[in-house]
């Protein structure tokens, strides 16, 4: 028996191990369960009593210099892996991806456009550069009106004039020349005005504007499909109010006012006192506007309305200050993440 431990030790000696698959062999040759070692202690139990003592230490000599040898067999084999490979820890978890939310701005406007699609009006969008005649003259703005001042639009271009819309009114205009009535469409967009940056104004901003035509559209309808906004929007129990107004584009024209309270201070300062809040513009689509854009006036007749979607999420999100919008603080659109 003694001979076998001291022959079995030579071999673990000489044994030459240089790839994995030798070191496993030689693992499940010497050390694992059913392997030389574990049956030679088994054997431990028949050896005669006077042999015990040396028997064992021989065995646990071996025992130690196979497990020494794998140990250091395999971290040799480890390293040399890892120095030819890669030293990234392929098993570490990854960072959990952190969730955005929506723009405040992209919550109104989608909110906004999918009532309006429900009573069967459809999007259109258009270009944000635009030509005088798409964003001015087709919609009844004399042609020494303030608004085309360079004080108020940005030009790209002059003669011919081509400037960033001021109004998303232009997609309608194009609507229009390439549809005859009925027409319904919602126009979301960009829109840009040379003003001077605040609390309460940006030189860029976004609109919704919605247009009706038809035969006999009237203004009873206008004032119909608002209050049905006004229900969907600002709460089933909402009270509006139109207040006579001026557009070049629509007559007659008309501010929309919701009834917002005045319960709290604040109620009172964003009402001024009065606990009504204006919150669009609307009007009957002007003749003149009709004739530009080939459709009738004679035969038909509709209405338009434009909101700004920063102002409405200001009022919905009690949001103090326009620029916010703009700024993309995370820590100002992480706040959302609750209305998303
Ligand atoms: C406002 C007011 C308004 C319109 C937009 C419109 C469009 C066409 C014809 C006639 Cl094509 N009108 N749009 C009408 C009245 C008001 O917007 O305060 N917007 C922020």
């Amino acid at each position: 028996m003694l001979k076998k431990v001291e022959e079995y030790g030579k071999q673990v000696e000489d044994l030459a191990l240089s790839s994995v698959e030798d070191a496993e062999n030689f693992r499940l040759r010497f050390l694992s369960k059913k392997g030389i070692i574990p049956q030679l202690f088994a054997a431990f139990r028949d050896v005669p009593t006077e042999q015990k003592k040396e028997f064992g230490q021989q065995l646990n000599a071996l025992k130690s210099k196979a497990e020494a040898k794998f140990k250091d067999v395999r971290n040799a084999l480890r390293q040399g892996a890892s120095e030819a490979v890669s030293d990234i820890d392929l098993t570490v978890p990854p960072f959990p991806l952190e969730m955005g939310t929506r723009h405040p701005v992209s919550m109104v406007r989608r909110e906004v456009v999918g009532i309006f699609e429900r009573i069967g009006f459809t999007v259109s969008e258009g270009p944000e550069i635009e030509d005088d005649w798409h964003n001015f003259s087709a919609l009844n703005f004399p042609p020494e009106h303030p608004a085309r001042d360079m004080q108020d639009t940005f030009f790209v271009d002059r003669d011919p004039d081509f400037a960033l819309r001021t109004h998303t009114s232009s997609v309608q205009v194009r609507v229009m020349e390439n549809q005859q009535p009925p027409i319904r469409t919602i126009s979301p967009g960009r829109v840009f005005r040379n003003e001077a940056i605040s609390a309460r104004a940006h030189c860029i901003f976004h609109q919704v504007e919605g247009l009706y035509i038809d035969k006999g559209v009237s203004f009873a309808d206008m004032k119909d499909t608002l209050l049905y906004f006004a229900h969907e929007f600002y709460g089933a129990e909402t009270k509006i109010r139109l207040r006579p107004s001026y557009f070049p584009f629509t007559e007659p024209s008309a501010e929309m006012d919701v009834y917002w309270g005045l319960e709290t201070e604040a109620d009172h300062r964003i009402t001024k006192g009065t606990g009504w809040l204006e919150v669009m513009g609307c009007g009957m689509v002007d003749p003149n506007v009709l004739r530009s854009c080939d459709i009738d006036p004679e035969v038909y007749s509709g209405f338009a309305f434009g909101m700004g979607i920063e102002r409405t999420a200001m009022l919905k999100y009690q949001v103090q200050d326009l620029r916010l919008f703009f700024e993309n603080d995370k820590r100002f659109l992480d706040q959302f993440k609750a209305a998303y």
